[in-house]
């Protein structure tokens, strides 16, 4: 990767940590309500594979959603706003946190129900290559990448999902984010084979990669979105670490404090920071200027939700069906 691109990614999850920072704090303030799942710890992920997509690709995930968003360029100010169910948001506030999306991004979601978007996904896929091969759209060579957690392949419909994909060959990456956990559940105890990407293999190639490195994530994500585009789908399995609860009213009661604290040394942010400046790429003076920049933008993003109008009363039954009744 070039000295540009590497600097890039960290600022980008810089403000992604700081993002999920503020609407931690801005949920105890209860400016925002409802679900709350934070990204920190998972960064490198969404900012290294996401990375790989380009304009005409798309990206559908789950609730866990706001880090895959800011990669994907959706601007800080309105996806503050949709959490603070403001007019300005993505979703003119009827979305909320589980549910950002941007149609002019390719970014169909943010989907509550774990494993069901997976055919979404795989749908989507589906028509980009029903368009090209049965229509005769030549301009249609898209690839569908689809995120998810370890827990979500427990599910019928993932197997679904690579099941159909694989018949068709189509053209999609399908991206485990593996942060050990599904809610309060370790890994070991909800699912037989822990080396998820196993999981898909009778379907699909993959692989299991290290997402708390930004440059591994990116160099896999190419070659499993070239794979996607000329041959069909493939899996990536990014190891990462969820630091914070499954959601911001999560105890954590099966996990302690020291256990959290043993896997700090994985923080995705840290490695790049540590990486950069020993290639001397960056110094620790330019670290805290890039943090400092961040907080003013975020501060600056939180004051336009705050400040920004509630939805107009009139609002309430629109947009709810594509047509509406
Ligand atoms: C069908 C369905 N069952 C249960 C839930 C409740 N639930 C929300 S998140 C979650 C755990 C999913 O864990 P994982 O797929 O590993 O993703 P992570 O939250 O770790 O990113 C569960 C069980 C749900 N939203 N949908």
């Amino acid at each position: 990767m070039e000295k540009q691109d590497l600097l890039a990614d960290y600022r980008t999850m810089v403000l992604i940590r700081s993002f999920e920072e503020h609407c931690q704090q801005q949920y105890t303030r209860a400016r925002i309500g409802g679900f709350l799942h934070l990204y920190v710890g998972q960064e490198a992920v969404a900012v290294g594979a996401i990375g790989a997509l380009k304009a005409q690709d798309h990206l559908v995930t789950h609730y866990r959603d706001h880090g895959h968003a800011l990669a994907r360029g959706l601007e800080p100010k309105p996806l503050m706003a949709e959490l603070f169910g403001r007019s300005t948001g993505t979703g003119k506030g009827k979305g909320g946190s589980m549910h950002f999306a941007d149609k002019n991004k390719n970014f169909w979601g943010g989907y509550a129900i774990v494993g069901a978007h997976l055919l979404l996904a795989m749908g989507i896929a589906y028509s980009i290559k029903y368009k090209r091969e049965v229509l005769g759209q030549a301009d249609q060579d898209g690839v569908v990448m689809c995120f998810f957690g370890d827990g979500a392949t427990n599910g019928g419909e993932f197997y679904e999902a690579v099941s159909m994909a694989a018949l068709y060959k189509l053209p999609i990456v399908f991206l485990c984010e593996n942060n050990e956990f599904a809610m309060g559940t370790p890994l070991s105890v909800h699912t037989s084979v822990t080396e998820i990407h196993k999981k898909a293999s009778p379907f699909m190639p993959g692989e299991r990669v290290n997402g708390n490195d930004v440059e591994e994530m990116r160099a896999r994500a190419l070659y499993a979105v070239n794979h996607a585009r000329t041959e069909g789908p493939y899996f990536l399995e990014a190891m990462t670490y969820r630091l914070r609860g499954h959601s911001a009213a999560d105890p954590q009661m099966y996990r302690t404090r020291d256990d959290i604290n043993a896997r700090r040394s994985g923080d995705p942010i840290a490695l790049l920071k540590q990486k950069l400046i020993d290639q001397n790429l960056l110094t620790e003076k330019q670290a805290k200027q890039i943090e400092k920049d961040v907080e003013k933008e975020m501060d600056a993003v939180v004051q336009f939700a705050e400040e920004s109008p509630a939805p107009d009363l009139s609002e309430a039954w629109t947009e709810i069906y594509s047509k509406p009744l």
